[in-house]
């Protein structure tokens, strides 16, 4: 298994559109082990394909404390949404920021699952809130997107300014 280079904000990369999986094979597998290894290490909740320069839809999630709820959604579409739930979210991409962002509290999502076979899941809760966070990387949107502009313009130097001093410290 490997542990793979998440990108930063603002890398444009981070922008891109990611297709729809054509077929769900031994090379998407591996791909989606590294995906749980990079997401346990890093330590997060979720990881978009996206995140790690690979621009295909899918996305990996375990919001339990005990790396006990592992899921894998491939080409997800959120098919039901109500209610509205406000949570401090935080990104790999966007690290060491935390910032309140309105989502839907309940949500109904139709993918494949690791054996290509369509399937269909409720989420409630930060799995909720996880998985809106992971599709919007897989359409090129980061949470600091639902900030004012005054924010992610600060939020954008602050980590331009720290990557700096990290080129300089190598
Ligand atoms: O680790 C993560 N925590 C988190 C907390 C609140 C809302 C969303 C998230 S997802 C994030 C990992 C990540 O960046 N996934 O794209
Ligand atoms: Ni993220």
């Amino acid at each position: 298994m490997a542990k793979l280079k998440i990108l930063e904000f603002p890398d444009p990369r981070l922008r891109k559109k990611a297709a729809p999986v054509a077929t769900v094979d031994d090379a998407l597998r591996v791909f989606i082990a590294d995906m749980f290894e990079t997401m346990y290490e890093a330590p997060g909740i979720g990881l978009a394909a996206t995140q790690v320069d690979v621009h295909k839809r899918l996305l990996v999630t375990d919001v339990s404390p005990d790396k006990s709820e592992p899921y894998v959604l491939i080409n997800p579409e959120i098919v039901e949404k109500d209610g509205v739930t406000a949570t401090d979210e935080g990104c790999l991409s966007v690290p060491g920021y935390y910032e309140e962002v309105e989502r839907a509290e309940h949500i109904r999502v139709r993918f494949l699952d690791r054996n290509g076979d369509e399937t269909e899941m409720e989420a409630t809760g930060l799995l909720a809130v996880c998985i809106q966070h992971e599709i919007d990387h897989l359409d090129g949107k980061l949470f600091v997107d639902y900030l004012s502009e005054a924010k992610r313009q600060r939020i954008r130097k602050k980590l331009e300014k720290e990557r700096r001093y990290a080129a300089v410290a190598l």
